[in-house]
């Protein structure tokens, strides 16, 4: 049996990943962060108290921001295959805490590269390197196309990019960096612009709110579904050798063509209910991401299966049962929070 370790087993991919590995009958380990409120929800379905016979996925308190613990961690579970999926994953945010994010999304690649080399642990590391990274880059973007990142984030990531592949020729690492462009899902957080919108739009179909505020309309993005895109991952560590691969759709999309598809297959009209606002905007924006994921697919065989209609039925779909259990509660007299986020 293999055994993996997952940072960033709480977040989207992190579950879709966990729940793939388990299927293929690993041993999954997930490095969770202590939290005042769960945060678990992702992957609650697939964990089992550890008292129980057979359990396969054990979960570890952790932080990337601690070296020391990773390299006991990795010493003690002495796994075949590590996803580094933990960051800060926000570029909005990232304007806002530039250090944190440079902490965590870049030198957090770095802290567990060093627990791999100073332990000496045999095993094969996945880097969630991203299409951020390309930035103002023109598009189409592959692996032969300059960086030109746009955010403390892109930054960070393009650090964690090439301190894994100098590790990689430094010190012999089987270390893979996937460039994964958008990549989306019901399990999208809430404040990433696809999960905004399909939240509020059937949150606005069932009369809980009158007001979606979004930002760029504009930018246009490659947008897959998240769990073809952890299929990728797995290939990429299942290769003889490391080496870095973009995944990606191949189309693009703006946000507004999202926002208009969203509300349009509720019946509703998008200019009635979206309003613009500037605290949304970026410092400087990513204005177009689209890729070119063919070394992937002649390498890997990988393909995505969802299109794009496929993936906003499916967060569309999901989006609405919650909406109406809010709607259920509130009508029960209970309360619910439709107000503004933050991002
Ligand atoms: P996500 O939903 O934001 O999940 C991020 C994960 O990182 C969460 O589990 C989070 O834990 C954890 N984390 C954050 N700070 C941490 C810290 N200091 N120590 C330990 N864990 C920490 O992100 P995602 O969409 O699944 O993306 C996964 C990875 O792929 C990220 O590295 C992201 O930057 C990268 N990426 C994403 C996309 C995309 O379109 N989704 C595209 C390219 C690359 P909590 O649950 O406790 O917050
Ligand atoms: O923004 C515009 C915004 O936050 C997409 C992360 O997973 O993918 C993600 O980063 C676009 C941007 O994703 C709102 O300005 C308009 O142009 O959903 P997003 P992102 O910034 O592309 C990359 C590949 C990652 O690696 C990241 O980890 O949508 N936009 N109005 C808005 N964006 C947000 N969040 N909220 C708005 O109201």
């Amino acid at each position: 049996m293999k055994k993996a370790f997952v940072t960033g087993i709480t977040g989207q991919d992190g579950s879709y990943l966990a729940e793939f590995l388990l299927h293929k009958e690993y041993e999954v380990h997930g490095l969770i962060r202590r939290s005042s409120t769960f945060n678990t929800e992702r992957i609650d379905h697939l964990y089992h108290d550890f008292h129980t016979p057979d359990t396969k996925l054990f979960l570890h308190y952790g932080d990337l921001s601690v070296s020391g613990q990773l390299m006991d961690l990795l010493h003690s579970i002495q796994p075949d295959e590590i996803y580094h999926l933990g960051a800060q994953s926000h570029v909005r945010v990232s304007f806002d805490m530039p250090e944190y994010t440079g902490d965590v999304t870049g030198l957090g690649t770095l802290r567990i590269l060093e627990a791999i080399r100073k332990t000496g642990i045999k095993t094969k590391f996945y880097q969630a390197s991203s299409s951020e990274m390309f930035g103002a880059a023109s598009p189409p973007q592959s692996e032969n196309t300059t960086f030109q990142p746009r955010s403390p984030y892109a930054a960070a990531k393009v650090y964690a990019y090439y301190i894994v592949q100098n590790y990689r020729d430094a010190y012999g690492l089987f270390a893979t960096n996937g460039i994964l462009f958008n990549h989306e899902s019901p399990r999208r957080g809430e404040t990433f612009v696809t999960r905004k919108i399909t939240r509020a739009a059937t949150q606005i179909k069932l009369g809980l709110k009158n007001k979606l505020f979004l930002g760029n309309l504009d930018a246009k993005r490659d947008w897959g579904f998240a769990g073809d895109f952890v299929e990728a991952m797995w290939l990429m560590l299942q290769q003889d050798k490391p080496d870095d691969f973009v995944i990606a759709t191949g189309e693009t999309h703006s946000v507004r063509e999202f926002t208009e598809k969203v509300f349009s297959k509720l019946n509703l009209d998008y200019n009635k209910y979206v309003s613009v606002d500037p605290r949304y905007f970026r410092p400087t924006e990513v204005d177009i991401l689209l890729g070119d994921a063919s070394k992937a697919k002649k390498a890997l065989g990988w393909k995505p299966k969802v299109t794009f209609d496929a993936l906003i039925d499916m967060m569309i779909a999901t989006d609405m049962e919650l909406a109406k259990k809010e709607k259920t509660l509130l009508d029960a007299g209970f309360s619910c929070n439709n107000s503004e986020r933050l991002t």
